[in-house]
């Protein structure tokens, strides 16, 4: 292992800031999100309303708490902390032409401890936050005005934060929201409210170019105002397998993983691949796609390939075989016998790790980061203590896998960071009780507790294997 690798944890501005109004804080995505559960989806709600509940806005209070937490990420030696920056705090609107100086101090004062206590800041632009204005005005990444919007944003935080950031990512697993099937991912990904039967697909492709326009501007501008700075995509990594030898289900395979591959292409190589753009011509897609933007693309490309980790997916073009029927795994997955799942129904599957890590390496040859990876689960809180050991399993068996695709395949990876370090709101439900952290917050699902903050044994198996880098697990 590289005696720079980057060991850390990731987290983001609103599952875990709370103050959502604070500092003239406008109001997110995320703020009109209420709490689900396994079986329950969360709902987007028009505004704020009477009597809902909105996890986010209380999150677990990194806005006030964050100097105690940054000491314990110093305590497991941590090297990195990626969060994100809520937009809604630099502009509460979107729209303005000044941004908010409250909000621009407030992640200043968070760097600025970050570097102080020996850990970077990894930045995301954009995790699941645009600012609920631009939904309800322009209609979220439907409108080409958004690039614009979000350009201005990047360039004013840019700016500010050169100097104390290195490694940025534009948007967060910018691919999830190809799941248009459920409401939840085109909105939290780009703010995209459907309208009755409508054709959700194009309406997707179309948000996801100017995003891919927007993402390659900013990096342009990063590149060119400080060369010090890397920029990188962010996707989430679910590859796919065949259920069976069967042809069907390898063509199936190949087809599923394009939906994740288009995007690291794009944003990687600088150009639509042709099978994306034959599967527009033969769908009648017209799409707002101009010369410029074309050329954008192409210069924009990014320096590195981050992505999240979670699980593999399985899946059969056998109209007899059952399917599991989520909407995160899409249309096709069936269960994979030779894998377990967590009790929210993720498949646990360490090799997938490496597997995914070789597909980027032999594909693409630039370096990667895995900026999530982690294990949700509803630990039990006994006499101030938290015995995560099938926690430490599940790490323990990635960084393994993560290590071999490092040093017997000769994959480029610059560091790894666990989700939700400290535990966090869930995104997918909305709960407290989906766990993932090193740190347990004393906080309920209804959002009661203390908001203490406790060591879980994890936390010290983590400090073992950032000090040993990696030696020790
Ligand atoms: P929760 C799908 C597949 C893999 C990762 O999720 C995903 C998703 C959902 O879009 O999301 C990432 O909290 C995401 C984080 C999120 C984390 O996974 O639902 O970047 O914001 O919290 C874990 O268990």
């Amino acid at each position: 292992m590289r005696k720079d690798f980057l060991w850390g944890g990731a987290v983001a501005a609103h599952q875990v800031e709370g103050g959502y109004d604070k500092g003239h804080k406008g109001l997110s995505i995320a703020d009109v999100l209420t709490a689900g559960d396994v079986h329950t989806p969360r709902e987007i709600t028009d505004g704020i309303q009477e009597g809902k509940f909105y996890p986010n806005h209380e999150g677990i209070k990194f806005y006030d708490h964050y100097k105690e937490d940054i000491q314990m990420f110093r305590e497991m030696g941590f090297k990195c902390l990626r969060t994100s920056i809520a937009w809604s705090r630099i502009f509460p609107k979107g729209d303005e032409k000044d941004p908010n100086e409250e909000g621009l101090k407030f992640y200043d004062d968070l760097f600025d401890c970050m570097l102080e206590n020996g850990m970077q800041p990894v930045i995301t632009l954009s995790h699941f936050e645009m600012p609920y204005y631009l939904v309800k005005e322009y209609g979220g990444w439907r409108n080409r005005k958004m690039i614009d919007f979000f350009y201005n944003f990047c360039k004013v935080v840019l700016d500010r934060y050169q100097n104390k950031v290195k490694y940025w990512m534009t948007f967060n697993e910018i691919n999830n929201q190809m799941l248009v099937e459920n409401d939840l991912y085109p909105f939290t990904n780009s703010g995209i409210i459907f309208e009755k039967d409508e054709d959700r697909l194009p309406v997707v492709y179309q948000a996801v170019h100017y995003q891919f326009v927007a993402s390659a501007l900013v990096t342009e501008y990063a590149h060119k105002l400080n060369s010090n700075i890397q920029t990188g995509c962010c996707v989430a990594a679910t590859p796919n397998y065949p259920n069976s030898t069967n042809p069907d289900d390898i063509l199936l395979a190949q087809s599923e993983d394009r939906k994740l591959l288009m995007f690291t292409d794009v944003q990687i190589r600088g150009h639509y691949p042709n099978y994306l753009l034959n599967e527009w011509k033969n769908n009648g897609y017209q799409f707002d796609i101009t010369d410029q933007d074309l050329e954008v693309m192409a210069k924009g490309t990014v320096d590195y390939l981050g992505f999240t980790y979670y699980m593999s997916n399985t899946v059969s073009a056998d109209p007899n075989v059952k399917k599991l029927g989520d909407d995160l795994q899409g249309n096709y997955a069936v269960d994979n016998q030779y894998l377990k799942t967590t009790d929210w129904g993720w498949a646990i599957d360490p090799k997938g790790l490496r597997y995914i890590m070789n597909m980027y390496q032999d594909r693409y040859e630039i370096p990667m980061f895995i900026v999530e990876n982690g294990f949700g689960y509803a630990d039990k809180f006994e006499d101030g203590k938290i015995h995560d050991q099938n926690r430490i399993e599940y790490l323990k068996a990635h960084i393994e896998e993560m290590k071999k695709a490092i040093e017997e395949d000769g994959c480029d990876c610059i560091g790894y960071t666990v989700w939700g370090c400290i535990d966090p709101i869930s995104f997918t439900t909305g709960e407290m009780k989906k766990r993932y952290g090193f740190i347990y917050v004393d906080r309920n699902n209804d959002g009661s507790g203390s908001y203490k903050r406790y060591k879980k044994d994890s936390f010290y198996w983590y400090k073992k294997v950032i000090e040993t880098n990696g030696e020790e697990l």
